[in-house]
């Protein structure tokens, strides 16, 4: 398939340490794609669904164990210590690859070793970087045929002399004790052993395309960020491109394929990414991003027709979908898809499923698991951006940052500055989800969304944004949104979603200075008249609520500063700057 040399030295040293039985390259094709769906239906991996109503789809149940990224089990390991940073679990990358090799000796015998070249960015892009996964699992391999453009393509892209991420994967026995997800940034190696689950094992997407491409912008001047990308068209046919950066499940596909309200006829969202970003300084002074990813790894609980229909025509064929429940017609369920919850299903864990056994104090005796998910081709989504694999990618106007926060959080600021914005993207803040295994619902600091996926030092990451806004003659503009705000008995005040448009509204407003602002201790507020709610349910009190100062304000002061002083030294004194004008701001 290849005569790239280092290609093949590295691949013979990986056959020699896992001795699988078999070799194959994938291609690409469709063919093999076809073949590789047979052999798994055959062996119970995965499992066709109704054809007549999910053509070419297919159901993957997980381990039980295995249904999240695992952030203790996630390590950076730099040479030295001190560049992983206090936001990261480090281990000494020597004392690694020997531990590790000892779990990967050995560990593909009795099975396939399957070789995956796959491009990030669109081919031939300066942005595009060549990775190279091999796994055991064809569940990664199908997954990874959608999430990337994988195949003969990518070997072209690197040609013979090439350099890639070198990415090895194996399921192994998805032992949770021995489970690691270890990244080695100078070394633009990853080694993943022991889970088979979405972050864990598509290692394009989280390892890569955040963590060694974060660590790869740093010392080539570029970013990768946590982001979708979405073009807005106005009624004139102009499109402005809006960036965003969101935690996990917390509302970035849902932003990306925004279908406009009744109220906003002419206007429309084009998708190019909904989850990650890598952003350059093009010619004309602008940043530039592109999606290096293909498809959509999406949270399916609460995609509806009506929250993002969207996003469920995109994966109504050619989808992998990862621990939904399944119904006795052999399509599939989760909870908020609709209100018809199946009388009876096969739940996530492979166990029937009445809608009695779901007790609200247990969120996993749902029908499909909070973090199940589906994998689709991105071509497929009816809002996929005619920019979608354009190689130099899009112009980004504005660029928003949002947390899930009940309180504090107005619904929507500008920041005064790059350096404002890159404070208040570093002290984001947001209550934890079913994303990452651990407690869910808990605040904490989540710089820019990306605290699981910077591959470096959280404070040289900040030092790297705020030169990065040195370098860029015409930079987007900063917002911050918070679409989760919650009355005193926990329903959310905004109706979030489509609506989320009038947002956006007053953002491209903004960014073409066509409205008005209130200067406030936290940044430009918008004046309550100048976000739209024609057509909603909702008071002028709210909108009040929403759009101000809240006294919880001062409170946070303490908590940045807390989050601060675990900086090791290292938080740039633009941003610490930052902090002690917000301080002052407050207090006058
Ligand atoms: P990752 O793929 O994990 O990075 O998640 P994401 O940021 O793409 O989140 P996604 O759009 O999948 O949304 C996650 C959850 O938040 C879903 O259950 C959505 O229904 C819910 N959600 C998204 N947007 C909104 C909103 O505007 N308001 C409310 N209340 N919920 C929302
Ligand atoms: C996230 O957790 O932010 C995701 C899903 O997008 S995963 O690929 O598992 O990281
Ligand atoms: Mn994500």
């Amino acid at each position: 398939m290849t005569n790239n040399k280092k290609v093949l030295s590295w691949l013979d040293e990986m056959v020699k340490l896992t001795k699988p039985d078999e070799v194959i390259w994938i291609d690409g094709s469709d063919a093999q794609k076809e073949a590789l769906e047979k052999e798994a239906c055959a062996t119970g991996e995965i499992k066709a669904l109704n054809p007549d109503k999910f053509p070419g789809c297919f159901l993957h149940r997980t381990a039980q164990n295995d249904v999240a990224r695992v952030e203790n089990k996630t390590f950076i390991c730099s040479r030295r210590k001190e560049d992983a940073g206090p936001t990261n679990n480090w281990m000494d990358p020597k004392e690694t690859y020997e531990k590790l090799s000892k779990l990967y000796d050995g560990a593909m015998t009795g099975k396939k070793m399957y070789v995956v070249p796959f491009i990030m960015g669109p081919a031939k892009s300066p942005f595009a970087k060549v990775g190279i996964e091999l796994t055991d699992s064809i569940y990664v391999v199908l997954n990874m045929l959608i999430m990337t453009r994988a195949g003969k393509i990518a070997l072209e892209e690197i040609g013979d002399d090439g350099d890639f991420t070198k990415c090895l994967h194996a399921s192994k026995d998805l032992s949770d004790e021995d489970k690691y997800i270890c990244h080695f940034p100078e070394d633009n190696t990853i080694w993943s052993i022991n889970s088979a689950y979405g972050g864990n094992a598509l290692l394009g997407k989280k390892c890569m395309a955040l963590r060694i491409a974060s660590y790869l912008g740093k010392e080539e001047g570029w970013m990768a960020e946590h982001m979708l990308i979405l073009g807005l068209q106005d009624p004139k046919g102009e499109i402005t491109y809006i960036s965003a950066a969101f935690p996990s499940a917390c509302g970035k596909t849902n932003l990306a394929m925004l279908i406009p309200p009744a109220e906003y006829a002419g206007y429309k969202v084009f998708t190019v990414g909904d989850d990650i970003a890598w952003l350059r300084v093009g010619d004309d002074g602008r940043l530039w991003a592109v999606n290096p990813e293909a498809g959509f790894f999406g949270v399916a609980p609460g995609t509806s027709e009506k929250t993002n229909p969207n996003a469920l025509h995109t994966a109504m064929s050619n989808t992998i979908f990862t621990n939904v429940g399944l119904k006795d017609d052999d399509t599939v369920w989760w909870e908020g898809l609709d209100k018809d919850v199946p009388e009876h299903a096969i739940d996530w864990k492979g166990e029937e499923w009445t809608p009695d056994k779901f007790n609200k104090e247990d969120k996993l005796t749902s029908c499909a698991h909070p973090n199940s998910r589906f994998t689709a081709p991105a071509r497929q989504c009816p809002c996929v951006s005619d920019q979608f694999d354009a190689p130099q990618g899009v112009p980004i106007s504005a660029m928003v940052f949002g947390g899930r926060r009940a309180t504090t959080a107005p619904l929507v600021y500008q920041t005064y500055s790059w350096n404002h914005g890159v404070f208040v993207g570093a002290t984001m803040a947001s209550e934890t989800t079913a994303a990452a295994r651990g407690a869910v619902g808990v605040l904490r600091r989540d710089p820019m969304a990306m605290k699981p996926f910077i591959g470096y030092h959280v404070g040289d990451y900040l030092a790297h944004w705020v030169k990065m806004g040195k370098t860029i003659p015409n930079p987007p503009k900063i917002f911050h949104v918070n679409w989760f705000r919650q009355d005193e008995n926990g329903n959310f005040m905004w109706p979030g979603f489509g609506e989320n448009m009038r947002v956006l509204e007053w953002i491209v407003k903004r960014c073409k200075g066509e409205v008005d602002a209130r200067e406030t201790a936290i940044g430009y507020l918008p004046n309550v008249e100048d976000i739209n709610v024609n057509g909603l349910d909702i008071d002028k009190a709210t909108m009040e609520r929403l759009l101000r100062v809240e006294e919880t304000w001062k409170e946070e002061v303490p908590g940045m500063r807390e989050f601060f002083s675990t900086f090791e030294g290292r938080l740039p004194k633009e941003v610490e700057d930052e902090l002690d004008a917000l301080e002052a701001r407050l207090n006058k």
